[in-house]
């Protein structure tokens, strides 16, 4: 294994989010040693194809006869361009494979995603277990191309394919004591390099929320897949979170719990610098992270030569739909 000396990481290599770890004397040594080992197949794609020889994630079979059985609409997508798959699946933020944007398409090759089953808990009539395919299959699958804006400020048009969360989460019958709702990822250190890690890094499992009007909102939104296949397992596969008006760290990977509660949760990345990263994380040019503006973002992909700034908009370009959601409220103290 490649141990990385914290003398030989490039300043270039270290992102504000994990900057804030590294001054934690976090450090992160993990090379992967799973080369690319996904099932690739030649698939008629209903979205944009992809370039030869990268790997394709079909998923499980029920996964893949839904897809081709037709994914609907483009309702609240974007026409911008879509990011050239191999900067989608080769750019990510999953710390619990690493905080390098290569780790994770390095180390979550082998991560098991099938089979896959969410616990449903707080308050709702109808909590338990239930396995993906109970989950998803009874709806129609949709595609939405949004813009992901993350808190570095850095972004990517992605095309997602799921379903609305409002119509995930209404099935459970939350009760009227429910006034938010958690998200869980997947906490198996097994699997994991980067819940392994000696050195502290964040605390796991890795936990976001919403409240309840945010995930009943239609723009909020489960993904299953991507680029018109399954989601790639450093993209957050089975399950994910697509949140397009808020930070990607809202945007919780691989979920394995659904939690309805009466007190605002903690959560991940407020628990670990809350003068930072704020709970409700809407996108915002007008309040400055700390360390850095928001005011413009580097819509990917971009280059030393080709930059590609760009202005970022409230709400990611979204407050018509969702910025009545928060009229009542001063957003630069409910960050
Ligand atoms: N479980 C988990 N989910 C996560 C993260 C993470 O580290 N762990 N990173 C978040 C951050 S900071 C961003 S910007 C997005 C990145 O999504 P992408 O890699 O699919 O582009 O995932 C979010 N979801
Ligand atoms: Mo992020």
């Amino acid at each position: 294994m490649l141990i990385k000396k914290p003398d030989l990481i490039r300043p270039s290599e270290i992102t504000p989010q994990s900057a804030y770890l590294n001054r934690r004397q976090f450090m992160q040594g993990l090379a992967g040693t799973a080369a690319f080992a996904a099932s690739a197949s030649a698939l008629a794609l209903p979205v944009p194809q992809f370039d030869k020889g990268l790997p394709v994630y079909t998923g499980p079979d029920w996964l893949q006869q839904q897809l081709r059985a037709g994914v609907s609409n483009k309702a609240l997508s974007t026409d911008e361009k879509i990011a050239p798959y191999q900067h989608a699946i080769r750019h990510n933020n999953f710390y619990e494979f690493g905080t390098g944007k290569g780790d994770p398409a390095k180390n979550a090759q082998d991560f098991i995603t099938d089979p896959w089953s969410v616990q449903v808990s707080g308050e709702v009539n109808r909590p338990g277990t239930i396995g993906l395919e109970d989950l998803i299959k009874p709806h129609q699958l949709e595609e939405r191309i949004v813009r992901l804006r993350c808190v570095e400020a850095w972004s990517m048009v992605l095309p997602f394919v799921g379903v609305s969360l409002a119509t995930l989460l209404k099935q459970f019958e939350p009760t009227s004591k429910a006034k938010y709702v958690e998200f869980t990822t997947l906490n198996d250190p097994k699997q994991m390099p980067g819940q392994r890690s000696v050195f502290s890094s964040l605390d796991w499992p890795y936990v976001e929320a919403l409240r309840m009007d945010e995930a009943m909102h239609p723009l909020a939104f489960m993904a299953v897949g991507m680029y018109g296949n399954a989601l790639p397992p450093q993209n957050g596969a089975p399950l994910r979170l697509v949140l397009p008006w808020k930070y990607g760290f809202k945007w919780v990977k691989s979920i394995v719990g659904i939690r309805f509660t009466e007190n605002m949760p903690a959560t991940t990345w407020n628990k670990m610098a809350a003068q930072e990263y704020g709970f409700f994380a809407n996108v915002n040019p007008a309040v400055s992270h700390p360390r850095w503006s928001q005011a413009t973002e580097r819509r990917l992909p971009s280059s030393l030569f080709r930059p590609n700034i760009i202005d970022t908009q409230p709400f990611n370009g979204y407050g018509d739909e969702v910025a009545h959601l928060y009229s009542d409220m001063d957003l630069k103290k409910w960050f």
